[in-house]
Order: structure tokens, then C-alpha cells, then sequence
């Protein structure tokens, strides 16, 4: 296809991908005359596009994506996971008679053949969502009350899914977010060396090393059995939370690829780890990157608003180290990726990934030196 006739081009994309998605999007069960296409968003791992269709006089939109195949190796069972989840989801929301249910939650537009991906021609994966109106994402939160709407809405998540009937969800990525397994990796980066950037990386290296031991609490937890697994999201970042353009509040929790067993402390771990920062996970000015305590009060406020009534105590004792832990773990990734030559997050400029993990550095030093603010925080809101 000429590109200039080509909806989905972008002069930003691999040209092949904008040739592959306008292939993929008629394998869908879309009804009506497509006008156009483009590119969407800015996730690090999947490729987003929004296509819009004429059905019958009415303007509607889709959201495709090709699928990581390289980080999400099974791509028909991360799919899996998430039309059971989604459909749960569906089921309670009508049940309850919410109204406006399709911007509340993910809908799955399976293929003609009515699976819920489609293949391009290269070998790709594809999944198509209807494509939510009037909702935005943020990169950072604006105000304590936005801080206390994205808490409820992933407290409302972990509650609307405990008690999806079994089996057991796939394991879309085993071992997410297990610190020992991720600093073993870490470890084999380091000595391998193999873009040549270790030398580069000392005082992050020594960072992650002092604070292993500390960051393996909750995993250990976790197989100890001390905490329950629950069925969580595991990438609550707070840009996988779509916002209501109209009020501000948390709408649609999207990004399912990782919705799979883990604790409900990585998914509060997460929130706490974008949400209480005043900089984007990238900033290079270290001074602009700071844990704030109100937004931090806010988030516990409206996430314990949905959870208090299923957390156990033993849960309740990790809130305070959720964020921290979660925060290391991805300083140990970006680290990670930095080492092992940006193969994993997309990157945009040249150290890309050792800029994210110094912030993250710079965000764990902020809340450790507000430590005891976190704890009173806690204490106030989940008791002792
Ligand atoms: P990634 O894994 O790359 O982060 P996401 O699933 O988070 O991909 O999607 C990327 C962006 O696309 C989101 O931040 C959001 O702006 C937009 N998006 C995704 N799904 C939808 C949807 N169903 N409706 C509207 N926008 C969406
Ligand atoms: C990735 O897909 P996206 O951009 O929402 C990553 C998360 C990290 C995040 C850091 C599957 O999330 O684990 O927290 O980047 N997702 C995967 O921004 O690795
Ligand atoms: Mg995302």
C-alpha cells in the first residue's frame, strides 16, 4: 500500500507496523465504512492505534493493539485473562445497574472468527477494544482529589475480582514482579556487561545492592503464604487508568495484559509509585522528583475506602513498604534493561532507561526521608 493512502501511517512508526495494522483491523467483527486510522497513546511495551468507523450515520471508535510477542510469549492466554476478566467485570456492573457499564470496563471485539485476537500477516497478534469516549489518561495526578479517585478504582478492581470463579488465571508473565528473581537477572546483566555500561551505572549498582535484602520482603511474603494471593492487575501505573474527561474521576482500568495472580500490595505498590510523584517516571531533574504525603494520604484514603473490607492484617502491615518495593523493583529493571542494551521498554533517547532508574532512585530517597510521615499516615487510616 502507498503510505500516503495508508490511514494508519505515521512518520514515527516502523514502517511496516502501519502497512500490518490497516491489514489486521477488517479480521475484526467491526460493522460499517471505515474512514480512517492512527496511532495512539504511549505505553512502553504494546502498540496502540484507534481506528473510526461510519455504522449507519453514527461515529464510533476501536482501539487496536499488536500485542508484545516478545514480552507477553503466550498471547491467546494473556487474552484469555482478560475476556474472563473483562466479562466479570461486565456481569457486575449491569447487575448492579450501573449505568454507562461499556466506559467502566475493557470490551473485547473478538475476531470474525470469533476469537478474541487476529494474526497479520507477519506473524503478529491483535486485540481490539471498544475505544472509550471522553476519558484521558495523566502521566501525573493534578490534585489530592484525583489521587483519591485512582486509589477507589483499583481498591473497586481487586474488589469486583475476588470472586471470579476459577480456574486460576494464566500466569500472562511469570514471575512479574519477584525481586529475587529480578536481581538474579540484574546480577547476570552486570557480569555479562554486554553493551559495555556497567561502568556507567556504579552508583545505581550499589543502590540496588544495599537495598536487596529489603526489597525481597513481599515476595517472601508472598510464597511464605503470610499474604493471600489475590487476583490483581500488576501495572497500575496510574496511566493505565482512564479519567473522565467530564469530572476527573477514575473510570476504566485498561492494560490487562498482567491481570494475573499476585498481592493486592503490588498493585497499591504501583499506584503509590506514579501517583505520590510530582515528576514523570523519565525526569532527568532529580530535584522535581519528590513523594509528596498528601497525595500519598489521598491515595490510601480512597484505595482503603474499597479494600479495608477484604485486607488482611498481615496486608495492612506492608502498605507503607507497597510503594517502596515496587518502586525498586522497576529502578531494578530500567537498570536491568540499561545493562542488557535497552531491549525490553521502548526508549526514546540515549539513556533512556538509566534516567528512569535513577528517578526512581531519587523518588525511594524522597520517601525514606519522609518515613515516618508514611507510617503516621498509615497508622491513621488502617490502624496500627
Ligand atoms: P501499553 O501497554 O502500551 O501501555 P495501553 O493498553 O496502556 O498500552 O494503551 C495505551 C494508551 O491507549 C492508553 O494510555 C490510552 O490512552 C489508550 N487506550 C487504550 N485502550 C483504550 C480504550 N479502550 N479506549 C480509549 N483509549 C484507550
Ligand atoms: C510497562 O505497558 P506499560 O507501559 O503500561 C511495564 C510495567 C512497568 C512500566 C513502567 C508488561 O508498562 O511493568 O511498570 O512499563 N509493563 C510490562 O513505566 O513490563
Ligand atoms: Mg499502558
Amino acid at each position: 500500500m502507498d503510505k500516503r493512502q495508508n490511514p494508519f501511517h505515521n512518520e514515527n512508526m516502523n514502517p511496516s507496523l502501519d502497512h500490518t495494522a490497516a491489514e489486521v483491523v477488517n479480521q475484526f467483527a467491526i460493522y460499517g465504512e471505515f474512514e480512517g486510522a492512527s496511532s495512539f497513546g504511549s505505553g512502553h511495551i504494546n502498540d496502540t492505534f484507534q481506528s473510526r468507523w461510519n455504522q449507519a450515520g453514527i461515529r464510533i471508535r476501536y482501539t487496536h493493539q499488536r500485542i508484545n510477542h516478545t514480552v507477553f510469549i503466550h498471547p491467546d492466554q494473556v487474552m484469555e485473562n482478560i475476556q474472563r476478566v473483562t466479562a466479570h467485570i461486565a456481569r457486575k456492573l449491569r447487575a448492579a445497574g450501573e449505568k454507562d457499564w461499556t466506559r467502566r470496563t475493557l470490551t473485547v471485539i473478538p475476531s470474525r472468527d470469533g476469537k478474541p485476537w487476529a494474526r497479520d500477516s507477519q506473524g503478529g497478534w491483535w486485540r481490539t477494544y471498544l475505544f472509550i469516549e471522553r476519558a484521558h489518561t495523566m502521566e501525573l495526578a493534578s490534585s489530592p482529589r484525583e489521587a483519591r479517585f485512582l486509589g477507589a478504582s483499583i481498591g473497586n478492581f481487586q474488589k469486583q475480582l475476588a470472586d471470579l470463579p476459577p480456574p486460576r488465571l494464566h500466569d500472562s508473565i511469570p514471575d512479574f514482579h519477584n525481586m529475587e528473581k529480578r536481581y538474579r537477572r540484574f546480577y547476570e546483566a552486570l557480569s555479562r556487561d554486554s553493551a559495555g555500561r556497567a561502568g556507567k551505572a556504579e552508583a545505581e549498582t550499589a543502590f540496588m545492592k544495599e537495598n536487596e535484602e529489603r526489597g525481597a520482603i513481599l515476595i517472601r511474603a508472598l510464597r511464605e503464604g503470610k499474604i493471600p494471593e489475590r487476583i490483581t492487575h500488576n501495572d497500575t501505573k496510574m496511566n493505565n487508568i482512564l479519567v473522565d474527561d467530564g469530572d476527573s474521576r477514575a473510570l476504566c482500568v485498561i492494560d490487562l495484559d498482567t491481570v494475573m495472580p499476585g498481592t493486592s500490595l503490588f498493585d497499591l505498590g504501583d499506584l503509590i509509585r506514579t501517583v505520590t510523584t510530582r515528576a514523570e517516571e523519565d525526569e532527568r531533574d532529580l530535584a522535581r522528583v519528590c513523594f509528596d504525603p498528601a497525595y500519598f494520604k489521598a491515595l490510601l484514603e480512597g484505595y482503603l475506602s474499597e479494600a479495608l473490607e477484604f485486607l488482611t492484617d498481615t496486608e495492612k502491615t506492608f502498605l507503607a513498604e507497597s510503594g517502596r518495593n515496587i518502586t525498586q523493583i522497576m529502578a531494578l529493571r530500567f537498570l536491568t534493561d540499561y545493562l542488557e542494551g535497552d531491549r525490553y521498554y521502548h526508549v526514546s533517547r540515549k539513556g533512556h532507561n538509566l534516567d528512569r532508574c535513577r528517578n526512581q532512585i531519587a523518588l525511594i530517597r524522597s520517601m525514606d526521608a519522609q518515613w515516618e510521615k508514611v507510617l503516621g499516615i498509615i497508622r491513621s487510616l488502617a490502624g496500627p
